[in-house]
């Protein structure tokens, strides 16, 4: 039963008080960015519906209009943030700017619905956010150049068979599964650590051609195989990137998202996909790099700046590194 009962709050509360000099000011913010989850988990797990019910047209039955699933999540953590109190200022992959929020501590920076081309399938889809403490109280682009090392806390919700949120404040990485018949999430993977090698790495392989020798020699290597060295590593690739990332998390192994003929710095986000992810892979005792440098130790020039990301297990990110520089 008390296993039952830890909620996210609860968890909160308590880590608070363990950890005298952690900012256990993160409870309200959290509260508001579960809230906002709960509400994309519900939009997210009706979206197979929307034909019987009859929310194909442009409007929907109570005559709103319909909105993209990845439009609708950006808005509700919008809203719930800004309103919230907590929240100076956002940064967003569906905001072509920095948004301005009344008044706060904090920053928050966010992919609302990741990889939203899949829910028609219904793959395994999320949100990734990362918390920042404000510089100022006016808030431009500026205000999110700087490295990742200077996130205060990170999380992701994944909406899969379950909806998942998995969050760290700097103190390890803790999961909450949502019980949806009390509406609450609850802990269920405390003090998450990735295994320090894993056997599973995760790319687009469609890509072969456009990669440059380097990569195609790693991935030659990993794929060869070598019992001592428990090669060959197995393809796991689902295409979501918070649902690739949690598998990774939990196994262990490597994610890869590299530059290539068409994506001249990779495909993926630095500020609000590789960074707060990076910051959760640290915590779990893992590496995310983008090929050369720290993920965390990066500084973005555009808020919406992409970079190589290689993430996972330390020795299989260190051994990708190590192909790399050669
Ligand atoms: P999106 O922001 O348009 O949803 O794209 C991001 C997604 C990630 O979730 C995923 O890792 C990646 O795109 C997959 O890209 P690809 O189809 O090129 O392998
Ligand atoms: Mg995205």
């Amino acid at each position: 039963m008390e296993k039952q009962t830890m909620n996210l709050t609860r968890f909160l509360i308590e880590e608070q008080r363990k950890y005298p000099h952690a900012s256990g000011v993160f409870t309200e913010l959290f509260s508001e960015i579960a809230l906002a989850a709960k509400i994309i988990s519900r939009e997210v797990n009706k979206a197979g519906l929307v034909d019987i019910l009859g929310y194909t047209g442009s409007k929907n039955v109570t005559g709103d209009e319909v909105k993209k699933l990845d439009l609708f999540a950006n808005n509700t953590m919008k809203h719930i943030l800004c309103r919230g109190g907590n929240v100076i200022g956002l940064a967003s992959e569906e905001e072509e700017e920095a948004v301005q929020c009344e008044r706060g501590k904090y920053l928050v920076v966010f992919d609302p619905l990741d990889g939203s081309s899949n829910i028609d399938v219904n793959v395994s889809i999320g949100t990734i956010f990362g918390i920042y403490n404000k510089m100022d109280d006016f808030v431009d682009e500026k205000q999110f150049m700087r490295p990742g090392r200077e996130l205060v806390a990170a999380g992701y919700i994944i909406y899969g068979s379950s909806t998942m949120f998995v969050y760290s404040t700097g103190n390890g990485v803790h999961g909450f599964t949502l019980d949806p018949s009390v509406g609450e999430f609850i802990l269920s993977h405390k003090d998450i650590k990735i295994p320090k090698k894993g056997k599973i790495f995760s790319i687009n392989t469609g890509n072969y051609k456009k990669w440059d020798e380097k990569l195609k020699n790693y991935i030659d290597f990993i794929t060869t195989p070598d019992k001592k060295t428990q090669r060959p590593y197995s393809l796991r690739y689902i295409g979501s990137l918070v649902a690739d990332f949690h598998r990774n998390l939990l196994y262990g192994g490597i994610f890869l998202y590299p530059k290539d003929m068409a994506h001249p710095n990779g495909k993926l986000r630095l500020l609000y996909e590789a960074q707060p992810l990076a910051f959760i892979v640290e915590q779990a005792g893992g590496y995310a790099s983008d090929g050369y440098t720290p993920i965390l130790d990066k500084v973005p020039h555009d808020i919406h700046e992409r970079t190589p990301l290689f993430i996972g297990s330390i020795e299989n990110v260190k051994e990708l590194e190590q192909f790399l520089q050669k």
